[in-house]
């Protein structure tokens, strides 16, 4: 052991840079002090105790709870002394290994500080409660900066000051496990953002409305999360899930004179809504949310005609799902019923009850076939996605026209992603390859900027860098991405051929994936991947269906029917809220005739486009239970997280990082007046060493590089100290700058 440390140092090098054999020491260290070692119990977890005794490489280990095991010394972690515990950074740990950072953010958890930093990174554990870290007074508090505890206030005050003293595009990148506080905490990130604006209120209020309109017809019930971000899932889903909030929001909040109009019936007598057999939330009350929707609808100024147009389309599709279809001959060919259903839908679309069984009833070929039951029903429910899918957009658009934003004139921007995040149920399908697929890329992008772009870049300039290795998932991107022979590409393949069906599909994802370490076949019509946070089996049966969304090949046929979109036609709407029309929407999405599952890919790929030209702030939230309950902090799941993330890695990076570089031009022309009058050094670089070397900085403080100067946290600070205090020109340096240890 080279030190004893009982007190925080932002300066102290890594321990885990030490060599085994210093390790070695410690442990006897550690016994003969008695301090607390971290001893490895069954289960993969840790427990704190006291070191009895060493005969060999067994220990003999007392732990908090009285009990003594025998444990390998090899095994054996150090804990961190008493002072340490519950720091705001893990950085600052004066020992970094697991179980020291979990429990470390246990102890912050149970005392409800929530926001842990661990160096670059925020982390953000679930309370499942209400924690009193937010509001008016809080955000004052950070933006007066009269605090430095984390919190995503303060990484987006960070975010917004970059943006103003650089001009650079910001991002907030949130990533995290459904459930575990990304919406939330990208809601308040916005918060923060809005409070800023203040002078302009009404933009403020807008702006939160607007993510409340967005969440009602965004978000549904999983087994996972009761508020969860969504896609796909408006005609089927698992039990105990739910659609979309909206539909029972409407259902139990619309005023009277509302429900005639549409004819509106209880969530249980919706096909849509009835089939999963849940309809409510726990503690939610869906009636009061509509007040609140529809309040926010007026405050984003939103008018009551388009409001009830909204409701009516909400009301079509509610309506198109209970419609049914009898059979008409023995040949199996179907007719749609003739009964409330189908004149409700037709009345709420806009059109006569014949035009839309004509549309229900036209085969996709144009032949005047008739359809069976199966193909009757997918026009149906594409139908109904496609109206709800335009919904969605036009009311985006509404929503950024009332809050003016226009892409064009934005000068600066701060982007704040919140994406669904990655999921693992006992029943795996399309739904979630495509969302865990999402997962890996955000991965990737967090990867990339955290553990290897800045290791590179100290590699690339010549400095002395032991290299921090880490689990890089571009093996299983490959699976997804690869030209002509990824998921992705087998998947548009097979959809797109007539003899096409999810078992042949997964004959070919056996016969080209087999060679990929990521790729595992499985048990009749399932197959896995291992994903970064581990593996998942997902069941092949359905991904054609999903993936060639019946939507888009039966909207031509839509299109023509002028009926349909007559009453959604631009000047049926109020044009100057209306930057788009409903029925843009659908033309819209007509032109984008892609398969679903590629579809996403290149959206994704777009996005992370933008991302790359933005400066990224990355918060990783993290679900501290399954059960979404307080005060439980369940340490395998954590430790799961943690571990998949590489947040031990990220710590050890920034632990010996260099976050200050700068080009020693620069540095000379700041600094070059703190040396004495005789100077006569003229290379940029040699004066940089003179400065550091006059102001008796320690070595390990900064690292010299081929092009750039690079220097631990606080250096630069103390330099600027300095500067403040010597008047420029009167080089009389008295000051000198220590480490805390020895
Ligand atoms: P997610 O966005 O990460 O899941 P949410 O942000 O919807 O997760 O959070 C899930 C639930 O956790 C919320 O509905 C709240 O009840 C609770 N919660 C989250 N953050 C906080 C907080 N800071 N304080 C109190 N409660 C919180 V998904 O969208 O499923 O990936 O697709
Ligand atoms: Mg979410």
């Amino acid at each position: 052991m080279r030190r004893e440390k009982t007190v925080e140092t932002p300066y102290e090098v890594s321990s885990s840079t030490r060599s085994e054999s210093e390790q070695y020491e410690n442990i006897d260290y550690f016994m003969k002090k008695r301090l607390s070692v971290w001893c490895p119990v069954p289960g993969g977890l840790w427990k704190s105790g006291k070191i009895q005794s060493i005969s060999g490489e067994e220990a003999s280990i007392k732990l908090s709870d009285g009990t003594v095991i025998e444990a390998s010394t090899e095994e054996l972690l150090p804990a961190n002394p008493a002072s340490f515990e519950g720091i705001y950074d893990l950085t600052r740990l004066s020992y970094l290994n697991e179980p020291s950072v979990l429990h470390n953010l246990e102890c912050r958890f149970c005392g409800d500080m929530v926001y842990s930093k661990a160096g670059p990174l925020l982390i953000a554990i679930n309370p499942f409660k209400d924690v009193q870290l937010y509001g008016d007074d809080v955000i004052t508090a950070y933006r007066q900066k009269l605090t430095n505890e984390p919190h995503v206030y303060a990484t987006a005050d960070n975010a917004y000051n970059q943006m103003m003293r650089d001009g650079e595009n910001q991002s907030i990148i949130i990533s995290g496990e459904s459930g575990a506080g990304k919406t939330e905490t990208a809601n308040l990130a916005v918060e923060y953002l809005v409070a800023l604006c203040d002078e302009q209120s009404s933009l403020k209020d807008k702006i939160l409305k607007g993510s409340h309109i967005l969440e009602a017809f965004g978000n549904a019930k999983t087994s996972t999360n009761d508020n969860s971000s969504r896609f796909l899932r408006l005609v089927k889903r698992a039990k105990g899930e739910r659609s979309y909030h909206i539909f029972y929001q409407l259902c139990a909040g619309a005023p009277s004179s509302l429900k005639d109009r549409l004819n509106l019936k209880m969530a249980n007598q919706y096909k849509y809504l009835n089939q999963s057999e849940c309809l409510e939330i726990r503690s939610v009350d869906d009636a009061s949310k509509f007040q609140m929707l529809m309040e926010a609808l007026d405050i984003i100024q939103i008018s009551k005609d388009t409001q009830g147009h909204i409701f009516e389309l909400l009301a079509a599709v509610l309506w198109l799902g209970n419609i049914s279809f009898n059979k008409v001959d023995t040949e199996s060919c179907v007719e749609v019923a003739p009964d409330e259903a189908l004149t409700t839908a037709a009345r709420m679309v806009g059109c006569s009850t014949q035009e839309l069984i004509s549309v229900l009833s036209a085969p996709e070929d144009g032949t005047s076939e008739k359809l069976t039951l199966q193909e009757a029903i997918d026009i149906r429910d594409g139908l109904a996605k496609v109206i709800y899918a335009s919904l969605f957009d036009w009311l985006v658009e509404l929503i950024n026209k009332s809050l003016e934003v226009d892409k064009q004139e934005a000068e600066r921007s701060i982007s704040i992603l919140d994406v669904c995040g990655f999921e693992s149920f006992q029943k795996n399908s399309f739904e979630q390859i495509c969302i865990n697929y999402g997962s890996e890329r955000l991965h990737q992008h967090f990867a990339r900027h955290l553990l290897k772009l800045e290791q590179e870049a100290y590699e690339f300039d010549g400095l002395d860098w032991i290299k921090v290795d880490y689990e890089d998932n571009h093996e299983c991107l490959n699976l997804f991405e690869k030209k002509s022979l990824g998921l992705f590409s087998l998947l548009d393949e097979e959809s797109c051929l007539p003899t096409g069906t999810d078992s042949t599909f997964l004959n070919k994802l056996k016969q080209h994936l087999n060679g990929n370490p990521c790729f595992k076949e499985d048990r009749n019509g399932f197959f896995k991947i291992r994903h970064f946070t581990g593996e998942v089996l997902y069941d092949s049966n359905g991904f054609l269906d999903k993936n060639r969304d019946t939507t888009h090949a039966n909207l031509s046929q839509l299109l023509s029917s002028i009926c349909l979109l007559s009453r959604f036609a631009p000047n049926v709407l109020n044009q100057s809220q209306a930057p788009t029309s409903f029925s843009s929407e659908l033309h819209a999405l007509e032109s984008q005739k892609h398969l679903i599952g590629s579809k996403y890919k290149d959206q994704l790929f777009k996005l992370m486009q933008q991302l790359e030209h933005t400066n990224p702030h990355f918060i990783l939230c993290i679900r501290p239970n399954s059960e979404q309950l307080p005060s439980i902090y369940s340490k395998e799941l954590v430790l799961h997280q943690l571990r998949y993330s590489g947040v031990l890695e990220v710590v050890t990076i920034a632990r010996v990082s260099y976050p200050t570089q700068m080009a020693y031009e620069e540095f000379a022309n700041r600094y070059a007046f703190l040396l004495s009058e005789k100077n006569v050094l003229q290379d940029p670089l040699d004066i940089s060493v003179a400065v550091l070397q006059h102001c008796n900085v320690l070595p390990e403080m900064y690292q010299v590089g081929y092009k750039k100067l690079y220097m631990r946290a606080g250096l630069i600070d103390m330099l600027e100290d300095m500067k403040k205090q010597v008047p420029q020109g009167t080089p009389k340096i008295q000051k000198c700058f220590h480490c805390a240890h020895a």
